[in-house]
């Protein structure tokens, strides 16, 4: 089939609920609508079947660093797809993409990881790190060792492991919940703090992991695994208490600590890594989505030498890997976007727009009586809709007040995306003055909107 732009909206919709199962949908209810059709993107903007152009506020799915669209990555797949399509890295080969792709990542992270094992997708690359979480303590003759501790509102990807380690209940009654998972609370201020200050209730929420793992026993915990911010979960951003809390807790009883860096990784918290931003002293963290900036799926784990060293120098076979853990395209596409992000200062550059962005958002809706909060970190950040500005309170969740406001994004050509009642974004780090200006109107006047539906419907 010729998937040029050849049929009409309808036609495709149509075809489309005849035959593909969308992730994170109710089909029912999409068939009912019809999806919109993406057809083509630019920088910060898509484009539908219908020519209508989207500002997209989420770059992709929180990838698109370097906007989309850019040719030197189009030309660095298509060089390398000439040159070596696939070769697999199995049986004692490798790829020169693959291996300075590693040795790249090994200097991005200031040699505190000197090693990286390739993936395809987020979830891959989680699922290695609580795979390689437990061959260590094998190794490390404590097979006992074997729970991971994760969070309420985590997110670490779909697959069975991915999502029993996340902490999204809904998931969890689908698939089962897997045995080894442990999970504590969010360091959610703005919905779990109450009257405490942030930097009281930062140290409360990292108290529940030690709490835990007293409860566990220290001998059965492998590890805690957590994103430096949580993004999925509503760019929850833990008070200032809470990492060296965390660090803390973990060093004294010998556990593992693994960042989940699939969102935050290169640059969106306006450092290289959310660990650098939080300052986070992990012994292995994911990374995916930026690295590549979703031009083609890539995903690694980062091991840095306390477990490296173990499984290289102890660990006899690893008996783990997918057909394209080091594909040399995505690889090959992932240096091009790194020398891009780089070239272009982009990490510096999501830090002074996230300001810009953040300040103007503030400016415009910071007394909105439907807005209790604004928040965010370099170019990641969320508004908080709330039913009552002084007492933080949430609107009843079948309401769908965030859902109601994403429509009204969608509708008006801008996409923001809803977490409960949290409106969440997190740009191309290209996103120049003028554009943040179209965001902020455009944030501005959805919620508008919102809160007139909201009044009409008696929920105010
Ligand atoms: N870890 C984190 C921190 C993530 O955000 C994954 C792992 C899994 O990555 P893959 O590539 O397997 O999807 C993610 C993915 C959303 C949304 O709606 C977020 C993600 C994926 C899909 C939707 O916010 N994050």
């Amino acid at each position: 089939m010729d998937t040029a732009v050849t049929f009409t909206t309808k036609q495709w919709q149509e075809l489309d609920a005849a035959h593909f199962l969308h992730p994170f949908t109710d089909h029912k209810s999409l068939h009912a609508q019809g999806s919109r059709i993406i057809t083509r993107a630019k920088g910060v903007y898509l484009w539908d079947s219908e020519d209508r152009k989207i500002l997209d506020g989420m770059a992709g799915l929180w990838c698109a660093a370097v906007g989309h669209g850019r040719q030197e990555l189009v030309d660095a797949a298509a060089r390398q797809m000439s040159e070596l399509s696939f070769y697999n890295a199995f049986f004692k080969t490798a790829t020169p993409p693959a291996i300075a792709l590693a040795h790249r990542l090994a200097e991005l992270t200031g040699q505190r990881f000197k090693h990286a094992f390739f993936a395809c997708s987020g979830s891959e690359a989680v699922d290695s790190i609580i795979r390689t979480m437990r061959h260590y303590w094998n190794i490390k003759g404590q097979p006992s060792r074997q729970v991971i501790i994760g969070r309420t509102y985590g997110y670490h990807g779909s697959t069975i492991a991915g999502s029993a380690a996340g902490g999204m209940s809904d998931m969890h009654k689908q698939a089962g919940q897997a045995p080894g998972f442990s999970h504590i609370m969010a360091p959610y201020w703005y919905g779990l703090g109450g009257s405490e200050t942030p930097e009281e209730f930062g140290l409360r929420a990292a108290k529940a992991l030690e709490d835990r793992i007293l409860e566990l026993g220290a001998e059965n915990v492998a590890g805690f695994l957590a994103e430096p911010l949580q993004g999925a979960g509503g760019v929850i951003i833990p008070p200032a208490t809470y990492w060296p809390e965390i660090q803390r807790i973990c060093r004294k009883y010998d556990i593992l600590l693994a960042a989940d860096e699939v969102i935050c990784g290169f640059g969106r918290t306006g450092r290289w890594f959310g660990s650098d931003t939080f300052q986070i002293e992990a012994d292995l963290m994911s990374v995916a989505k930026g690295l590549t900036s979703g031009y083609i799926p890539l995903s690694a784990m980062l091991v840095g030498s306390r477990v490296a060293n173990a499984l290289i120098d102890e660990g006899g076979e690893y008996n783990h890997g997918f057909t394209y853990s080091g594909h040399p395209v995505a690889c090959a596409v992932a240096l091009a976007n790194l020398d891009l992000i780089e070239r272009d200062g982009l990490v510096d550059k999501a830090a002074i727009q996230g300001e810009k962005l953040r300040a103007a958002l503030r400016a415009r809706l910071a007394d909105h009586p439907l807005v209790g909060e604004i928040r965010g970190v370099g170019l990641v950040g969320a508004i908080e809709l709330t039913a009552d500005k002084k007492t933080r309170a949430f609107f009843p969740e079948d309401a769908g007040v965030g859902l109601r406001c994403r429509n009204h994004c969608f509708r008006n050509d801008f996409i923001m995306r809803a977490v409960r009642d949290t409106m969440v974004f997190a740009p191309p780090f290209i996103i120049d003055d003028e554009q943040v200006e179209e965001f902020v109107a455009r944030a501005a006047h959805a919620i508008d909107l919102t809160y007139a539906e909201v009044q009409d419907a008696g929920l105010l």
